[in-house]
């Protein structure tokens, strides 16, 4: 955009004025970043180079754009960051006792935050277009190749954690993230201090060690990663640990001092949403059934398949042999994922019936992945 004569004062009033429009349209901070990244890449390109980001390749894709945001938006000057809050009830870890339903990240309690976030940034964009006329913008939320966290940081919205998630002093961790990049110069926030000083809490707690030195996620090691972003076999080596854990994960968060006192937001797109969570009534659903329980809900990303592939992983660590019948009808499913999945939890849950079972089952059998499945379990056993 063409230099406007702005005197300073003349500026501090719009960004005054943008902020309150950010809060009457529904954002619950907002900070303003220097949109100059190269900084930031150094730790990203490590974090690649060691295969960190598992099979998110279009992070690799994205990786020049997020080292130059002129690449995103010519003649970019500024980034308009802005926190919205999302969770609703104090979340504890005793739902890892309740076996028997499957847990959800809490942020896929309701509507897809996307759906909710986008329209607030597009008429904040309409506020920016009144304040510097001639302005371009871009807007987003977790939908394209922007350090979110690290901006946000320089911003000061909050610092980055050592489970690399971004908490605020008296707020807590649990908000999204979005933002507006824009070529005109705003007056940048103080960046945040950080504050995680010696605890250690979210890196003991992770159960699957994802978080393998401070500030540094192995997102192969993570179950967010396993249960969201992996679309194919979970590895062996993490189907235990998951536990109860269908879409997501939040014990990073949940053990964090930080989210003791964390602030919970009344809004009514973020409430839980009624439903089935049950184990067994979530294996049952068809796909007009899944369409119907997870429409408009982030869940829905990960399809029937990842969703009913995670719940036979999680009725496999409920310990109830009950369950068999409901897994045995899970192998009938036209969706390899799901049948593959479902004859490790049978393993974890059957008896000395399960050798003949699983004869008759692989005599049955022609994916390769399920087939492997079962003879792991059958030369695990019986040699
Ligand atoms: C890829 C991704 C994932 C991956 C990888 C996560 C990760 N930590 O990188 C997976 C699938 C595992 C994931 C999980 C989750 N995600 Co996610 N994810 C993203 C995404 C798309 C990119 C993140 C990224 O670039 N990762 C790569 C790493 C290297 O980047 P980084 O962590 O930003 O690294 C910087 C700093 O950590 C720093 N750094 C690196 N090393 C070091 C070392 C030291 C010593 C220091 C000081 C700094 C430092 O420099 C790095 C480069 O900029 C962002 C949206 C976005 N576009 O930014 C959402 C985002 C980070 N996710 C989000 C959420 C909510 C989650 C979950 C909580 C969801 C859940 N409950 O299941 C979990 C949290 C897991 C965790 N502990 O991180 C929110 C986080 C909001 C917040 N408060 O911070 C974001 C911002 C989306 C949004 N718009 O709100 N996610």
């Amino acid at each position: 955009m063409s230099e406007q004569s702005v005197s300073k004062t003349e500026m501090k009033t719009k960004v005054s004025q943008l902020e309150s429009a950010a809060r009457k349209i529904g954002f619950d901070a907002m900070g303003i970043a220097p949109s100059d990244t190269s900084d930031l890449m150094p730790p990203f390109d490590d974090w690649l180079k060691k295969g960190y980001h598992g099979s998110m390749a279009w992070l690799v894709r994205g990786r020049d754009k997020r080292s130059d945001l002129n690449r995103v938006l010519p003649g970019i000057q500024s980034v308009i960051c802005l926190r919205t809050n999302y969770q609703t009830q104090v979340r504890q870890l005793d739902y890892l006792n309740d076996t028997a339903t499957g847990d959800i990240t809490c942020y896929g309690w309701n509507l897809d935050y996307h759906d909710i976030i986008e329209p607030r940034l597009k008429v904040l964009e309409t506020e920016l277009e009144k304040l510097f006329p001639g302005c371009t913008t871009r807007r987003y939320v977790d939908t394209g190749p922007v350090p979110e966290k690290a901006l946000a940081e320089q911003a000061g919205l909050g610092w980055i954690g050592k489970h690399t998630n971004l908490l605020t002093e008296g707020v807590g961790s649990w908000y999204f993230l979005s933002e507006i990049l824009i070529d005109v110069l705003l007056p940048f926030s103080n960046p945040a201090e950080n504050y995680c000083g010696p605890c250690t809490a979210c890196i003991d707690i992770c159960p699957t060690g994802a978080i393998v030195a401070p500030y540094v996620l192995d997102a192969r090691r993570c179950i967010s990663y396993l249960t969201i972003e992996n679309k194919g076999v979970i590895p062996l080596e993490f189907r235990k640990a998951i536990g109860n854990r269908v879409y997501g994960c939040d014990d990073c968060q949940i053990v964090c001092p930080w989210n003791e006192d964390a602030t919970t937001t009344p809004e009514a797109a973020f409430q839980e949403r009624s439903g089935t969570r049950l184990l067994t009534e979530l294996m049952a659903l068809d796909p007009a059934g899944f369409r119907e329980r997870f429409r408009k809900s982030p869940v829905k990303r990960i399809k029937r398949r990842g969703l009913l592939r995670n719940v036979a992983v999680a009725l496999g660590n409920s310990g109830d042999a009950e369950v068999v019948p409901v897994l045995q009808r899970a192998l009938l499913d036209k969706e390899p994922l799901i049948r593959a999945h479902a004859v490790w939890a049978l393993g974890e849950l059957m008896g000395t019936e399960a050798g003949p079972f699983f004869k008759q089952t692989l005599a049955n059998e022609t994916d390769p992945d399920v087939i492997l499945e079962i003879q792991r379990i059958t030369t695990l056993r019986w040699g």
